[in-house]
């Protein structure tokens, strides 16, 4: 190649260089926010919950169209309380509430103009519960983002069809660049009608993976209407460009029990992964097999650990309250975090990458050693420098600490133990 050829080549190169997302600074503090907060509640609801049986109901049971949406003049939520949701979620130390505004069924929690499939058009309800949950999460200083299915198992224009969705009973035919327009179009309302929206959660991506889903359009169009907004996709692999965090499905990132992440290398966005309470994202009756609080307590410390945020869900009911189960381990991991919160909110991950027996996030002047499972009264730990004291965060009394060649020991004795998590405080030099 030539000089010359080689300057004209880079020169064509500039305009897509150019093109590529800088975040703007309302953006890079949000990002900044997100990292502090820590912990957010997950909110899956839609009319599936009238069945009881998870959020995925209508393709499980092979049900058409017209057999679904039977279930809309089923869902009258009337107990449906934004203030105590909101509250719970306060109250279980949460800093934010992610929540279906459509879900793969379609069904939009708003008063859509787009589509008569919505609450307040199909439904006895007739409210448009997004609104009134995020009238109060703007009461509340809660902030709000919305989950958003790009697959819907509706529309008739979401075609040709990916892997799931086959038993709608809808003709095989569509305008998929129709249906991009019609998504567009929703995400518009929900980011100009709700106030200020703190970001997008996008899903559903994975279900046609090889399809042209126009995301620049649309990442550019969220952030044109709300630059401050963050938008992350559950799509399974690295990020795209125009994304602010990256997400990971009920596994720590770097981690891959679900098989789901497998393709998904930790890039260098802000970080969140989700898990639900009991088995179920969707409310699900039948679902008992509910989590401790110290093993939810635990997964938000390991996330805080390995510099992730902790998205909790719950599923409420079609009458529109959270139920108790729910209620009481959101409680729970409150009170832990009222009395252990320092040691979460406002951390990075700390110097030592993540162990079996837990993990270290830290602050400006402190490392927080939490020992989440570690019986033995001796803790080795890596060489760390420049660390002056270690103290038991709980009482503030002296941790023994003993440097030797490799690293350091700590002493843990059985009194200076915690049954959650023993965390010692690590001060800076
Ligand atoms: O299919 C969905 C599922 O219903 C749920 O919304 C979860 C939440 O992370 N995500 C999807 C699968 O990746």
């Amino acid at each position: 190649m030539t000089a010359l050829t080689l300057i004209v080549a880079l020169l064509l190169a500039l305009p897509a260089a150019a093109q590529k997302y800088q975040p703007s600074p309302e953006n890079l503090e949000m990002r900044r926010w997100f990292q502090d907060a820590k912990f957010g509640l997950f909110i899956h609801w839609g009319v599936y919950s009238v069945l009881g049986a998870g959020e995925w109901v209508m393709n499980n049971n092979k049900m058409t169209i017209a057999e679904y949406e039977k279930l809309a003049p089923r869902f009258n939520p009337t107990e449906f309380d934004p203030a105590e949701w909101v509250r719970i979620a306060k109250d279980a130390g949460m800093k934010y509430i992610t929540i279906t505004s459509k879900h793969h069924d379609g069904f939009a929690m708003w008063h859509t103009r787009q589509s008569k499939w919505n609450i307040v058009d199909a439904t006895p309800y007739k409210k448009d519960v997004l609104k009134m949950l995020a009238e109060e999460c703007h009461r509340q200083g809660m902030k709000l983002f919305f989950y958003h299915s790009h697959l819907d198992w509706h529309h008739p224009d979401y075609y040709p069809r990916g892997r799931t969705g086959h038993y709608s009973g809808r003709p095989e035919q569509g305008d998929f660049n129709r249906y991009l327009d019609y998504m567009d179009a929703q995400l518009e309302e929900l980011l100009t009608g709700y106030g200020p929206i703190a970001g997008i959660w996008f899903d559903g991506w994975w279900d046609k993976k090889d399809a042209d889903w126009r995301l620049q359009k649309t990442y550019s169009l969220i952030h044109r209407l709300r630059p401050a907004a963050l938008i992350g996709n559950n799509h399974h692999v690295k990020p795209f460009d125009g994304e602010d965090f990256q997400m990971f499905e009920k596994d720590l990132p770097g981690h891959n029990t679900t098989g789901f992440s497998g393709e998904a290398e930790i890039g260098d966005l802000p970080l969140e992964t989700c898990d639900t309470i009991n088995r179920s994202w969707g409310y699900n009756k039948n679902d008992q097999r509910f989590k401790s609080p110290r093993e939810l307590i635990h997964y938000l410390v390991r996330a805080a650990g390995y510099n992730a945020n902790f998205l909790l869900n719950v599923g409420p009911m079609p009458n529109g309250r959270i139920q108790p189960e729910f209620v009481e381990r959101l409680a729970e991991i409150g009170k832990w975090l009222r009395a252990n919160g320092e040691s979460v909110y406002g951390t990075r991950g700390g110097p030592i990458t993540p162990r079996p027996w837990g993990v270290t996030t830290q602050s400006a002047s402190k490392i927080y050693v939490h020992v989440l499972d570690w019986s033995d009264e001796l803790l080795p730990l890596p060489p760390l420098e420049r660390v002056r004291s270690a103290s038991l965060f709980r009482t503030g009394r002296p941790v023994k600490m003993t440097r030797m060649d490799g690293g350091i020991v700590l002493r843990l004795p059985p009194p200076a133990r915690d049954p959650i998590d023993t965390i010692v405080v690590l001060e800076k030099e």
